[in-house]
């Protein structure tokens, strides 16, 4: 490219310091280190993708993100235009994400998992250019253009009449786009306990600090590993695990659209002979169970991680026992991008986060504000290279949360006399369940709906795994609905008009709910019921 260097685009990792000290070139678009790299360092044929009996090598995979560039800018979207990508886990994900990168638009990888309405406001919201989908996904994003007057482009990414087949027809040869690494790259959406999800704003740097630093360091992926991740790549979490960290490498990625079951996972472990596998404990749990009634043979299995919730010492044990490999559990989230306090191969102790992966600090602060003394319960920050510039749009919930170069994780911390971290819940009253985020609020304003009840009150309760899941306290209209017919007809309506994952496991009738002198409902108090 004309006024373009050799020095361009080039990340140094200074191995001779502690913590090692990454130095980008002023000009660096992050799709040249990730995809462009391999082929100039001579691993073109090494498989990227495996996708069923397809096999993808980097030089496939560097030409096809190429022709995606070209073809993105060729619909009329320009550098800076945000991009939607409502787009299954696939190899064109990959072509999309990356060519859109390579020619400076900016993806955005939303949950597939979102309703109309949701993919409504997030489109309004990002005020982005384009929306690309998988068209198993059509109907949830159907007219959904008209919601947003920035929306100029809505094509479906495979099919005919497809954005497939402009890629197809695309030149392989596409100069990048001349960013920086502090020029914004990607958005991620995360949700809250109220209101909208938040758009995350990642720029180019972002994901070579979290690859180096937790990918390679930590996680010890290399090049000649096969990685399977079961989360999603809409998850920051499986962004990582199931393709930056292997792209940053050059190693392998096995590549699977459908949501991962416990059998369909240990399937795919068996037949791709994955050397690494990430997934989430409650997905582990599952795997535990599913092994335990049917063995398999999962020899070339070295190295497992896990994140999104804690996870419980007994998975740990028994994921051990039966695998002969451990689980590192480490805690990340979609602002950090990835994970910053990690257990590591030499230095676990199950039922803990571990310690702090260098590069980043980490304190757990009181509510006056100051560190508390070691093995005290705080509110854990987190300051690193990898956190988000700020969340789109929305400078009071920006400025609350990422003070100076601190990010409040919302979560409580302590440290135990080793110096490892013990996850001890959430300052606000989120759950995480199954590793996706839940909140109670939503699951008593449905509750809420039901003619049956007139108060209720959600909280997190461990099951018979230690992992967390929904428990409603109730106040019925009635008292002689009190019976086993409303628990099942209640939590009938919850599953029919929620997310899956999110009905209440239990339900407990109650003559009143504990509350502020201004009415507002104290779960915490319900939490120390149960304590
Ligand atoms: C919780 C954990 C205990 C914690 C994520 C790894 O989960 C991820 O991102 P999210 O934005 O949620 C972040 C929140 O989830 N959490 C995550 N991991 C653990 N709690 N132990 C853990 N090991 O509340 C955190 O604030 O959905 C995880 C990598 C990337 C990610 N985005």
């Amino acid at each position: 490219m004309s006024g373009t260097s050799e020095s361009d685009h080039t990340v140094v990792v200074d191995e001779s310091v502690t913590p090692n000290t990454l130095r980008f070139s002023a000009v660096f678009n992050v799709a040249v280190p990730f995809i462009d790299r391999h082929i100039t360092e001579g691993r073109g044929s090494h498989v990227a993708l495996r996708h069923n009996a397809d096999e993808i090598t980097y030089a496939q995979l560097a030409e096809n993100v190429s022709r995606a560039g070209n073809a993105l800018l060729k619909l009329g979207l320009i550098p800076g235009d945000r991009l939607v990508m409502a787009a299954l886990d696939a190899p064109m994900f990959f072509y999309v994400f990356w060519g859109a990168i390579k020619a400076g638009i900016i993806p955005i990888a939303a949950s597939t998992l979102l309703k109309h309405s949701d993919y409504r406001y997030l489109i309004a919201d990002a005020q982005c250019a384009g929306l690309v989908y998988s068209s198993a996904l059509a109907v949830e994003v159907a007219d959904v253009a008209r919601s947003s007057p920035h929306l100029r482009i809505v094509l479906p990414i495979d099919g005919p009449e497809s954005l497939s087949q402009l890629i197809a027809a695309a030149s392989p040869k596409l100069d990048p786009a001349p960013t920086t690494p502090m020029t914004d790259c990607f958005w991620l959406y995360s949700s809250g306990s109220t209101g909208h999800p938040k758009g995350v704003v990642h720029v180019h740097r972002d994901m070579v600090i979290t690859s180096e630093r937790y990918g390679r360091k930590v996680a010890g992926i290399g090049s000649a590993d096969i990685v399977f991740c079961a989360s999603k790549l809409f998850f920051s979490f499986g962004f990582g695990g199931g393709m930056t960290f292997p792209l940053w490498v050059g190693a392998s990625m096995v590549v699977q659209p459908e949501r991962a079951t416990a059998e369909l996972a240990l399937d795919y472990l068996e037949r791709s002979g994955a050397t690494v596998f990430f997934g989430v404990p409650t997905l582990y749990g599952q795997m535990v169970h599913a092994y335990e009634k049917r063995p398999r043979r999962l020899s070339a299995l070295r190295r497992c991680l896990s994140a999104g919730e804690a996870l419980p010492a007994t998975i740990f044990n028994r994921w051990k026992e039966l695998t002969g490999v451990s689980i590192l559990d480490g805690i990340g989230s979609t602002e950090v991008l990835h994970i910053f306090i990690s257990n590591r191969i030499d230095d676990i102790r199950p039922g803990t986060s571990g310690r702090p992966v260098p590069g980043y600090e980490v304190k757990i602060v009181g509510e006056d504000g100051n560190v508390v003394p070691n093995g005290e319960i705080g509110t854990l920050w987190v300051e690193g290279e990898s956190n988000a510039r700020c969340y789109w749009n929305n400078p009071e919930k920006s400025q609350k949360t990422m003070v100076g170069a601190w990010l409040n994780t919302g979560d409580m911390y302590y440290v135990d006399p080793d110096g490892y971290y013990v996850n001890a819940g959430r300052a606000d009253d989120m759950l995480k369940v199954g590793a996706m985020w839940c909140s109670p609020i939503e699951i008593e304003a449905k509750l809420l709906e039901h003619p049956k009840v007139r108060e209720a009150a959600v909280i997190g309760r461990p099951d018979e795994d230690n992992l967390i899941k929904p428990a409603a306290y109730l106040v019925l209209r009635n008292p002689e609905d009190e019976n086993d017919t409303s628990v099942a007809e209640l939590q009938q309506f919850c599953k029919e008009h929620l997310a899956g994952f999110k009905y209440p496991r239990w339900i407990h009738f109650v003559n009143e709910l504990p509350k502020t002198v201004t009415g507002k409902i104290q779960r915490f108090k319900l939490r120390q019921s149960l304590a």
